[in-house]
């Protein structure tokens, strides 16, 4: 048994290039040729396969470090006898290491640098975005100039894995994830089946999540006049306070928005290449239920006042959570709002609920100390996160919608909530 060691081979010009995964575990037999690591540089990415087979005994470099040439990437326990063993070291190595005799080994049979596994070439963005939607690069094939994987292939290649008919999502290639160890090995596990409103949810969710090119604005509204006003309502004939939660004033102001950005009212064809424009206002928000999540919608909330959105929200929601909601009322919406309020917490990233093209999260009003006038007044501030498919709504159109929606809960509400 010998200990051999695979070093950084030759990479022209290459130089202080990162190490962005590390494709091996220490313990592992590996053959020859197998990828070791993958270096991403400002100007490809390169994965570095080894040049001898055996068990791993010792990983030198993690994702981050910056290597060059010669640097030593892993120590092999190997089979095959070599010319010069090498010395075992009890610290990590460092990566900044060329002494001659150490990389005879790639000196004597270099390891060839390869672009990405082998087969697929791609920029370290699109690697990057490939990467974030769990597509494994190297099954890709690139439609440019010499096989380059190109963000269109990515996006093709994530179609043709899921394949979504009838709101069921059949998926062609199941990638089985086999845990190293199993869970009962640590300690006492329970097992439950999912419940059907998350088995039902969680395609629907990866389409979202892999489909759509989600940007997420995140946005604070001063709602301290509002929050006065919500808290001052009183009935005009019983005289009892009406408590109407913070969401019926945003589902209002969003209606508000919505006219003003038609874009948010709006969902894409992408067979005819059309944009679809909604001419009513139909409200989805998100309910949290013993049974999972649920997204009814309110219809025509443009016709509604506050007082009568917020029992619709209320009665909704119980037959949500009562399993009495007509299924038609989860489909034909305007926009989602997924609020946290009721719950807690600041910003968060929403997830778009297909066909729409956006969705506003909203998180729990705090205080804050600001100065007014040369006085330390407080406000109420509401935490906004407002997602959009970037492929129909652009940066600033993202952000003056934010800014609207501002004003329509700001110190403008009450004339932009009356419209
Ligand atoms: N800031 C401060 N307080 C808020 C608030 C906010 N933004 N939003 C609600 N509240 C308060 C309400 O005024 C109410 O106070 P009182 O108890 O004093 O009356 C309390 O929080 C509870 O409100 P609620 O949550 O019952 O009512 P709602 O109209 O705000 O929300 C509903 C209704 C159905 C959206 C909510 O019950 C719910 O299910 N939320 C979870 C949504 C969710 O899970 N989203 C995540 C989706 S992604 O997984």
């Amino acid at each position: 048994m010998a200990i051999q060691k695979i070093l950084v081979p030759d990479m022209g010009d290459f130089k202080d290039v990162e190490v962005i995964e590390v494709l091996v575990k220490k313990g592992q037999v590996i053959k020859k040729n197998d990828s070791l690591i993958t270096l991403e540089s400002d100007k490809s990415s390169v994965e570095v396969p080894s040049t001898q087979e055996g068990k791993i005994e010792k990983i030198n470099v993690s994702v981050g470090d910056k290597i060059n040439k010669g640097d030593l990437i892993l120590t092999l326990e190997s089979k095959q006898e070599i010319n010069e063993p090498v010395k075992e070291k009890s610290k990590k190595e460092p990566v900044k290491e060329k002494k001659q005799k150490e990389v005879v080994q790639v000196q004597q049979q270099p390891a060839p640098s390869v672009p990405t596994s082998g087969k697929s070439s791609a920029s370290p963005k699109i690697r990057k975005f490939a990467r974030e939607l769990g597509a494994d690069i190297s099954k890709i094939s690139g439609t440019q100039r010499a096989g380059r994987v190109s963000e269109e292939d990515v996006k093709n290649f994530i179609r043709s894995q899921v394949t979504v008919s009838q709101g069921e999502v059949q998926k062609k290639e199941v990638t089985k994830y086999v845990e190293e160890y199993s869970h009962g090995e640590f300690g006492e596990i329970a097992t439950q089946d999912l419940p059907r409103v998350k088995k039902l949810s969680g395609p629907h969710l990866v389409r979202s999540w892999t489909e759509i090119p989600h940007v997420t604005q995140h946005d604070e509204i001063d709602v301290t006049d509002m929050e006065q006003f919500r808290n001052s309502l009183y009935d005009y004939y019983t005289g009892e306070k009406i408590k109407v939660t913070p969401l019926a004033f945003i589902a209002k102001a969003l209606v508000s928005a919505l006219k003003e950005f038609p874009n948010f009212n709006a969902s894409l064809n992408h067979e005819s290449n059309k944009i679809i424009y909604k001419k009513y206002f139909h409200i989805g928000f998100a309910v949290d239920t013993p049974h999972g999540l649920m997204v009814p919608k309110l219809r025509n909330v443009d016709q509604m006042s506050i007082q009568k959105i917020g029992e619709e929200l209320k009665n909704t929601s119980q037959l949500c959570r009562e399993l009495k909601i007509d299924k038609k009322e989860f489909f034909g919406g305007s926009m989602t709002i997924s609020s946290l309020g009721g719950i807690g917490g600041t910003h968060f990233t929403p997830i778009i609920n297909p066909p729409e093209v956006a969705i506003l999260g909203v998180g729990r009003t705090f205080d804050r100390l600001v100065k007014e006038k040369n006085q330390i007044v407080s406000k109420k501030i509401l935490p906004i996160s407002l997602s959009y498919d970037h492929r129909l709504i652009d940066g600033a159109e993202g952000a003056r919608f934010c800014v609207y929606l501002g004003k329509c809960l700001g110190k403008d509400f009450a004339f932009k909530l009356a419209v």
